[in-house]
């Protein structure tokens, strides 16, 4: 069984931790990434950890997870509220995926409230800040462990 998490995130979030900071917080795309790598090592698992600015790219890296991964966590980014190729690309692929936001989305303007992948996620995180990334390894690890027994 395949012990590698892809972690996926979608348009605009390579800025993070240098534009916005009241919504966004300080840190880094790249300490995330770290933060999620060792996360997951400490349980066992791998991360493949991805950002694009592109919807086609997303797409594909979803159709390389149903070989590879164990299990996807997803920050679309703006992609969540416009994107069905993504949606129907994450309707194939079975195996347990977190939708996550770092920012309460619900607390925001009406434009960030209808979530189009929200109905196929099997969890959603939301409005942790960047520790929300970790949180997700966490559950997520916990999810694919109890499903192999
Ligand atoms: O809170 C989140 O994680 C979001 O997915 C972020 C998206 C937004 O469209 C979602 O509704 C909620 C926007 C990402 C923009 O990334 C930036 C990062 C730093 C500075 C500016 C934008």
């Amino acid at each position: 069984m395949s012990k590698t998490i892809f972690v996926l995130n979608g348009p605009n979030l390579n800025l993070l931790g240098q534009r916005e900071p009241a919504i966004y917080g300080t840190t880094t795309l790249h300490d995330i990434r770290e933060r999620c790598i060792a996360k997951a090592r400490s349980l066992g698992f791998d991360v493949d950890f991805r950002q694009t600015n592109f919807e086609g790219e997303l797409v594909e890296s979803v159709h390389q997870a149903r070989n590879e991964a164990c299990g996807i966590v997803i920050n679309p980014a703006a992609y969540t509220f416009t994107s069905i190729a993504l949606l129907d690309a994450l309707k194939t692929f079975a195996p347990p995926k977190i939708e996550l936001h770092i920012s309460n989305v619900h607390a925001r303007e009406s434009i960030y409230h209808n979530s189009l992948i929200s109905r196929i996620a099997t969890s959603i995180m939301i409005g942790f800040g960047a520790d929300g990334y970790e949180l997700a390894i966490q559950a997520m690890a916990g999810m694919v462990t109890r499903a192999a027994h």
